[in-house]
C-alpha cells in the first residue's frame, strides 16, 4: 500500500486532511504515529518556505513521502498580517481564542468594506531525498465583528463567506473542504501524489 506522512501538529488541519484523503487507497501516517519526529522551528518568511521546512524534515526522518501545510490569514486592512505569524499572532503558539481576540481588537470600528481577508495555504510534498513540490490554494472572505459557529479551528469563527451567508466555522467539514484554501491546495497535489506514489 502507498504510504505518506502528514507533518502537522495541528489537530484541525489533520482532521481536514484525513477527510480529504479518506477515499484514496493510501496508508496515511501522522506525527502521532511517529512521536520521535520533531518538526524544526518555522523560520521562513513565506508560507512556501515554512511548508518546505516541515515537509523536508518529516520526509527525511520518516523515510517516506511527506506532506506539510503552511497556512494563515491575510487581512487587507492590516497589510497582510498576521500571515506567517497566524498561529502565534497573540504570542502563544496555537492559542486560537487569544488570536481571534487580538484580530477583533485591531479591527475595532473598521467598516465592512475594509474587512476583506483571505486564507492562504501552501502544501509542500517532499521525498526523503529532499526533492520538494508545491501547490497552493486561496479562499477569500471578510472578517466579522464577532465570532459565529463552532466547527473548524483557528480564525474560522471570524471568517465570513458572503456566498454562504455563514462563517467558515458554520460550515461542516465537507463544505469547508470544498471551498477552503487547504482543500484547493490539497486537490491540486492529487495528480502529483498519484504519480509519485505509483
Ligand atoms: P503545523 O505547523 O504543525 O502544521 P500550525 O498551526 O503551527 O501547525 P501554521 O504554522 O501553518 O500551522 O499556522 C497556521 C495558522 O493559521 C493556524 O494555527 C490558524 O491560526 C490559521 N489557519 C490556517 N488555516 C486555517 C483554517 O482553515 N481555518 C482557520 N484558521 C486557519
Amino acid at each position: 500500500m502507498k504510504e505518506i506522512i502528514f507533518a502537522t501538529q495541528n489537530e484541525g488541519k489533520l482532521k481536514e486532511f484525513r477527510d480529504l484523503v479518506s477515499l484514496l487507497p493510501w496508508r496515511v501516517y501522522s506525527l502521532k504515529d511517529r512521536p520521535k519526529i520533531l518538526l524544526p522551528e518555522e523560520t521562513g518568511a513565506s508560507f512556501r518556505e515554512n511548508a518546505e521546512i516541515k515537509a523536508r524534515a518529516a520526509a527525511k526522518a520518516a523515510g517516506m513521502i511527506a506532506l506539510a501545510d503552511d497556512s494563515g490569514l491575510e487581512v487587507d486592512y492590516l497589510g497582510g498580517e498576521p500571515g506567517v505569524f497566524s498561529a502565534r499572532f497573540a504570542g502563544e503558539h496555537g492559542n486560537d481564542s487569544k488570536n481571534n481576540e487580538k484580530l477583533l481588537s485591531l479591527l475595532k470600528g473598521v467598516p465592512e468594506e475594509k474587512r476583506a481577508a483571505c486564507f492562504s495555504c501552501v502544501i509542500a510534498v517532499s521525498f526523503p531525498s529532499g526533492e520538494t513540490f508545491f501547490c497552493q490554494g486561496v479562499c477569500e472572505g471578510y472578517i466579522t465583528h464577532s465570532p459565529r459557529g463552532n466547527n473548524g479551528f483557528g480564525y474560522d469563527p471570524l471568517f465570513w463567506l458572503p456566498s454562504f451567508g455563514k462563517t467558515m466555522a458554520e460550515l461542516n467539514m465537507e463544505e469547508k473542504n470544498q471551498i477552503s484554501h487547504r482543500g484547493k491546495a490539497f486537490r491540486a497535489t492529487l495528480p502529483l501524489l498519484e504519480k509519485l506514489l505509483d
